[in-house]
């Protein structure tokens, strides 16, 4: 891993302190909303604005986006891209549910397609504060604490057999394909529904458990709801690096191509089985 990677990945590790830290007296909103419409919490604000001003000062880092700001910020004349999203789940704030932050490493200016993530991962604002982050083919699970990562577990892997099941999005707008889909998963008595509304704490649920998570597309949003650079890519690279799959349906979420930095894309991450039986499904 070069230094830079290793730089940044350093720095969401001791921001991520500071981030948690944050969400104390941040739970409100803000009278603005991000470039996908959603009302901005007060601490996404501050964990995009944290982040930005951290990671611009690495000298390795050429640009720096966000799920919470417009533009991109070209912050340096490295060779890395940095897409994040700070505070991913932040409607859980009210509720003092899980939430993360997101981030995904590119070597391409972005927007660009996940082939050109050199590295990935998440913090999960837990009962206790973890990452999952995944390099060179390989996941790593730590434990944050003091602004330092402790490896609680190497070469993580998916399970054999899938427990875990979790779907975004109101079940009258999912596409009548998807939802026999569903239903056919949640018939088999070997798995268990686990949805909390913040990605990252169900995509972990994924990671920990085997099994799958999706947002898909709807009916009204053929492009679902989350984001490619900040959310779908990440998450794809990290499942996919744990010997699951991605997809958008069709095609791992890495190979889509994007047209704009927001853009959003159907995620499905998991277990490669269930993910080729989605595929087949929604044919
Ligand atoms: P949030 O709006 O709270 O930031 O990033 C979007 C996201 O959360 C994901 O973390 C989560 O999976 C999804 O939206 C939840 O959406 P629904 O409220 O539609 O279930």
């Amino acid at each position: 891993m070069s230094d830079a990677v290793e730089e940044v990945v350093d720095v969401i590790t001791r921001s991520s302190a500071e981030i948690r830290q944050g969400l104390v007296g941040r739970r409100g909103e803000v009278d603005e909303e991000n470039p996908s419409g959603e009302t901005q919490a007060e601490a996404d604000v501050f964990a995009d604005e944290l982040l930005a001003e951290r990671l611009a000062a690495i000298e390795g880092v050429a640009e720096y986006a966000s799920e919470e700001r417009v533009e991109i910020s070209q912050v340096g004349d490295g060779d890395l891209y940095v897409a994040a999203d700070p505070l991913d789940g932040s409607s859980n704030l009210k509720s003092n549910n899980t939430m993360g932050t997101v981030f995904g490493i590119y070597d391409e200016p972005l927007p660009a397609p996940g082939t050109s993530l050199v590295a990935a991962g998440y913090v999960l604002y837990g009962p206790i504060t973890t990452m999952a982050y995944a390099h060179d083919g390989t996941v790593t699970k730590y434990e944050l604490t003091g602004g330092e990562r402790t490896v609680v577990e190497e070469d993580v892997t998916l399970p054999d057999e899938p427990l875990i099941y979790g779907f975004g999005g109101r079940v009258p707008d999912w596409p009548a394909d998807f939802e026999a889909y569903v239903r056919e998963i949640e018939s088999n008595p070997d798995h268990k529904l686990r949805y909390g509304g913040a990605m990252i704490g169900d995509v972990n649920q994924v990671l920990t458990y085997g099994g799958i998570f999706a947002y898909p597309a709807l009916e009204d949003s053929p492009r679902g709801k989350l984001r490619l650079q900040f959310e779908g890519n990440p998450i794809g690279y990290v499942l996919e690096s744990a010997g699951g799959r991605s997809s958008d349906g069709t095609r791992s979420i890495l190979e889509v191509e994007p047209d704009e930095l927001h853009d959003r894309v159907p995620v499905h991450v998991g277990n490669t089985e269930l993910i080729d039986r989605l595929e087949t499904a929604l044919e």
